[in-house]
């Protein structure tokens, strides 16, 4: 007999610094939380994740002096765009949005809490050197599909994708509910490109959610 499926969503980074008026804007990021309601009701496991960086992060240009945002530059032999002060822990920045519907999640996922490497992926750093704890977290609730949405497209949605894949989950990026950041133009195209050729599935908030429209309590 078959082994019945059991899904998770992985609703990735929305947080305040990356919505409108924060610290590293999303283009239309805000669309994605009204979706993000939507969709959690649909799934046996809900799971956000937060980037959470120390004020000393490397990922932060004004850490690396005289470089500004936008720059690329090898820290510990790893490639690193320079990106605006963003998500430091414990400020309103690194804040879900205030919308989302935190109530039932099951699971939250800090990521990018060490000063000295980013943490693009919900699952792993750049380096792959330190797992978050998200992959056996999964395993051991039996998690067979892996539903991905959030921001953005081009970084944290692309390598959340990218290592569900390699960890064996079945993936789905609800691709709908994903912004990207778009630093040139083509880049959202080129991750949902390289997100579909590593076998994860692109699909719409339709597919999983249909006519139907679950009532939840917010
Ligand atoms: C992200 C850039 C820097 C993301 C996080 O959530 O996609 N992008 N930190
Ligand atoms: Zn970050």
């Amino acid at each position: 007999m078959a082994v019945p499926k059991k899904k998770a969503l992985i609703m990735v980074d929305l947080q305040n610094d990356f919505c409108k008026g924060g610290q590293l804007a999303v283009p239309n990021a805000d669309e994605v939380i009204p979706l993000a309601n939507q969709l959690q009701p649909y799934f046996d496991i809900v799971v956000a994740t937060q980037d959470w960086h120390p004020p000393t992060h490397t990922s932060f240009a004004s850490n690396h002096s005289p470089y500004t945002v936008g720059d690329m530059i090898v820290a510990d032999n790893i490639p690193q765009i320079l990106w605006p002060d963003h998500c430091v822990q414990h400020t309103k920045g690194a804040d879900f949005h205030p919308n989302l519907n935190v109530r039932y999640l099951d699971k939250v996922i800090h990521k990018g809490i060490d000063k000295n490497i980013d943490s693009y992926s919900a699952f792993f750093d750049n380096a792959h050197r330190r797992s978050t704890g998200l992959g056996v977290y999964l395993q051991n609730k039996e998690i067979s599909d892996v539903y991905i949405m959030g921001l953005a497209t081009d970084y944290c949605v692309k390598y959340s994708s990218l290592d569900a894949k390699h960890l064996g989950f079945n993936v789905y990026v609800i691709q709908d509910a994903c912004r990207g950041v778009n630093l040139k133009l083509g880049d959202v195209a080129a991750a949902l490109q390289e997100i579909s050729e590593c076998g994860a599935k692109l699909v719409t908030v339709r597919d999983i959610i249909g006519e139907d429209k679950k009532q939840v309590a917010l």
